[in-house]
């Protein structure tokens, strides 16, 4: 069983619904769902003129590999509406990222564990940081709290409601 940190995003449409039904498909096609963070609406990182987000930050314990981990979420992602058709960084009904997979460091064409940009964004480690405060990063050898404390990211991040999907 691998323990592993999932983001989850929204910023068209029914934000919150899409989400919660995301974490429901996540539980029976991925993993177990063991811990949830709050919603938190926050600021669009990339292309400001876009709608606010909704993120959360989830807890799994899975027994898939990465890549058929990866493989699984893109299909939930895909069942859910998403098209990419828009640009990077551009709205999008639901994204699903990878942060951490267990300790380990993947660095494949269409996978790179953990997220690189994590570090740098407060929509990921504002959530994170309620449900993981002390785990370790496993390249930058630092806690998700100290990671928080030397974001350079300034956007706002705000918990405004539980996330119950149970
Ligand atoms: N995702 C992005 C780009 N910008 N901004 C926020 N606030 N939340 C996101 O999940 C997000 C973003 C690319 O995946
Ligand atoms: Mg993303
Ligand atoms: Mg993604």
């Amino acid at each position: 069983m691998k323990r592993v940190f999932l983001l989850l995003g929204s910023n068209i449409g029914n934000k919150k619904e899409v989400i919660i039904t995301a974490i429901r498909q996540i539980n029976s096609k991925a993993g177990y769902v063991v811990q949830t963070s709050a919603l938190y609406e926050t600021a669009p990182w990339g292309i400001e003129d876009q709608d606010l987000f909704l993120n959360a930050v989830i807890e799994i314990e899975t027994e898939l590999s990465a890549s058929a981990l990866l493989t699984t979420i893109l299909g939930i992602e895909q069942q859910l509406g998403r098209t990419r058709l828009v640009p990077k960084n551009g709205p999008r009904i639901i994204d699903i990222d990878i942060l951490l997979y267990a300790d380990e460091v993947i660095n494949a064409d269409d996978l790179i564990v953990p997220h690189p940009a994590m570090a740098q964004r407060r929509f990921t480690l504002v959530p994170m940081v309620e449900i993981a405060k002390d785990y370790i990063h496993p390249v930058l050898h630092k806690t998700i709290s100290e990671l928080l404390e030397e974001c350079p990211d300034t956007l706002a991040a705000y918990p405004v409601d539980t996330l119950q999907w149970q």
